[in-house]
């Protein structure tokens, strides 16, 4: 399972933010603990076409697609060379599949700041930079080691000249995100686990006093987010892990009250999703219906694979309609197949979001 990791300086309201997804009950306090074993919680993906689907089949078994999030301590400035919980931290970073983080701009007295002052803008690039650190230092004991090597080996070869690139891109404190790169350089780059090349998700932390459009320092960052091209978003931490934690049926009226038309939970995990380019296909029937992950660019054969190995080995065909087609035509497979909108087809066929799957096999 895919998992994303929440990071940002201590006390900015990580694990709030993560409450916030995973209405996990993680402690939230006003002095950072350093404590390094990380909060993780595995959270099911909101989708109205999936439950759609389970209204429509009412099968005896429904299955959500999943994600899992982990709350990481604080970084502290100077964690890439040791301080802080450092290493461990950083560890911890190395293991998520896309970096969801968090900045403080709330205004709270009994909450100090490690860094004095509000300032959403230096907070991120503080965080920003030590991630940058980490994969400089990663690069460069790398190429220390091939330049003392008498013979490389043919992948090495290639492997210097495009770490030399990364490593100058990154003196230019630009993530390795931001960096063009073909398939098969991401291949090459994959081993080294870069923390600046996880897609990442900003969220600021803005109070529940903070509604208008002037929150301290946020226009800076959301300025360089559209410049950048990295999504930038509001959560009002402490007020919506309160709403997390009520029962659904109050939820609503608390949304009324304060005017707000989507759970902030709802729109991070939909964003979280969007971020690490996942897609996902479904399966029906009567006894299950279930929603898949892939990464986009996946095809029906891997569509296989995940649901069962013995299914891409015996892979013969996959039937596939997509769930829009689907809806337009009252649940009826009859009606898609006079429409020519029920298709057979081979292992390469690129699997779109929203599919819904049925694959012949023979094993
Ligand atoms: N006023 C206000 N206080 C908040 C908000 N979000 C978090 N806090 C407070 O800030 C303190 C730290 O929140 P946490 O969620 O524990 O922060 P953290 O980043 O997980 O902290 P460490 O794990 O110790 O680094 C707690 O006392 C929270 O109640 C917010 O939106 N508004
Ligand atoms: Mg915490």
């Amino acid at each position: 399972m895919l998992s994303c990791g929440i990071v940002g300086l201590p006390l900015c309201g990580k694990s709030t933010v993560f409450n916030v997804i995973t209405r996990a009950g993680a402690e939230v306090k006003p002095y950072a603990g350093g404590k390094t074993d990380p909060n993780r919680a595995v959270v099911s993906v909101p989708d109205p076409r999936f439950d759609r689907l389970v209204s429509v089949y009412a099968p005896k078994k429904e299955t959500p697609a999943s994600v899992e999030f982990v709350d990481l301590a604080g970084l502290s400035r100077g964690a890439s060379q040791g301080a802080g919980l450092g290493n461990a931290f950083l560890s911890f970073v190395e293991n998520a599949d896309a970096l969801i983080h968090v900045v403080r701009a709330f205004e709270n007295g009994d909450v100090p700041h490690p860094l004095d002052a509000i300032d959403p803008l230096r907070d991120w690039q503080t965080v920003e930079m030590e991630l940058i650190f980490r994969d400089l230092a990663v690069i460069e004991n790398r190429l220390s080691r091939l330049a003392a090597k008498k013979k490389l080996q043919p992948g090495e070869e290639q492997e210097r000249p495009l770490l030399e690139t990364c490593q100058a891109h990154l003196m230019e404190e630009r993530p390795l995100r931001d960096l063009k790169l073909a398939e098969d350089e991401r291949a090459l780059l994959r081993g080294f686990a870069f923390v600046t090349l996880k897609p990442e998700l900003v969220v600021v932390n803005v109070d529940d006093s903070q509604t208008g459009p002037d929150v301290p320092g946020l226009a800076d960052l959301e300025k360089l987010g559209a410049e950048r091209g990295f999504e930038v978003i509001r959560v009002y931490g402490s007020m919506e892990m309160e709403m997390a934690e009520l029962p659904e049926e109050d939820q609503a009226a608390f949304m009324a009250d304060l005017a707000i038309d989507e759970p902030g939970r709802e729109r991070l995990i939909a964003a979280a999703y969007r971020l690490l380019g996942l897609i996902s296909f479904f399966t029906v029937g009567p006894d299950e219906v279930r929603a898949w992950t892939l990464r986009e660019g996946a095809r029906a054969v891997d569509a296989a694979g995940t649901i069962h190995s013995d299914l891409a080995r015996g892979f013969i065909r996959a039937e596939i309609v997509h769930y829009d087609d689907f809806a337009a035509h009252d649940w009826s497979k009859a009606k898609l197949r006079d429409k020519g909108l029920l298709r057979l087809e081979g292992r390469d066929c690129p699997v779109r979001d929203g599919d819904i799957i049925e694959i012949r096999f023979n094993v």
